[in-house]
């Protein structure tokens, strides 16, 4: 009796890592915004690549130590507000030290760009202006995200279309979810205007990419995974 039960309770268990292992989160998702085809419409530059990369560790991690690889999995969630009809959702997951995915949608936007980032402080008591610049622990100038020299926060633009929705699944190395840089404590900023990357020429080009006014903001916290 006694060892049917444990080879119950083994079965549980095994069962129930099954559910959440990593491994199946490799594979394409019937969710619209973690589809290869999701990831596509959304990626600027050289996000394409990464997808596969995130596979790859995924893949190597399983081989190595499954169990932990489990246990590392973190996720977490902002809930964006402004003075405006401007509001949306953003979640982060990060399998162990992989880079991060997030999914972003956002309504009430006018059609087209507007800059998107994570500033550096997850302080709304004077609204979104007191989330600070873009998130820095490099002291970099601003950028695009695929650049080299980019602010950590700079995740570029996100579009919104005809109805005023914008959606967009960005994964990204520079903003973990734990470590000296984790970017729980802070706050993603949607802007009125498009980011120009840097590349603008404005004198605000090279700290803001020029986005504009701050029309919602919501703090980084975690989330059950
Ligand atoms: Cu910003
Ligand atoms: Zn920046």
């Amino acid at each position: 009796m006694q060892a049917a039960i444990a080879a119950m309770a083994a079965h549980t268990i095994l069962a129930a890592s099954h559910s959440s292992h990593p491994l199946l989160s490799a594979f394409p998702n019937p969710s619209p915004t973690t589809t290869p085809l999701g990831l596509s419409s959304a990626f600027h530059g050289v996000s394409l690549k990464l997808p596969q990369r995130h596979h790859n560790l995924s893949l190597t991690a399983v081989a190595s130590k499954p169990l932990t690889v489990v246990a590392a999995a973190k996720k977490a969630v902002a809930v964006l507000k402004g003075t405006s009809n401007v509001e949306g959702v953003v979640t982060l997951t990060q399998d162990d030290a992989g880079p991060t995915t997030v999914n972003v949608r956002v309504t009430g936007l006018t059609p087209g760009p507007h800059g998107f980032h994570l500033h550096e402080y997850g302080d709304t008591t004077n609204g979104c202006i007191s989330t600070g610049p873009h998130f820095n622990p490099n002291g970099m100038t601003h950028g695009a995200p695929e650049d080299e020299v980019r602010h950590a926060g700079d995740l570029g633009n996100i579009v919104a279309n005809a109805d005023g929705v914008a959606e967009a699944t960005i994964v990204d190395n520079q903003i973990p979810l734990s470590g000296p840089n984790t970017v729980i404590g802070r706050a993603f900023v949607v802007h009125e205007l498009e980011d120009d990357l840097g590349k603008g020429g404005h004198e605000l080009s090279l700290s803001t990419g020029n986005a504009g006014g701050r029309l919602a903001c919501g703090v980084v916290g975690l989330t059950p995974v």
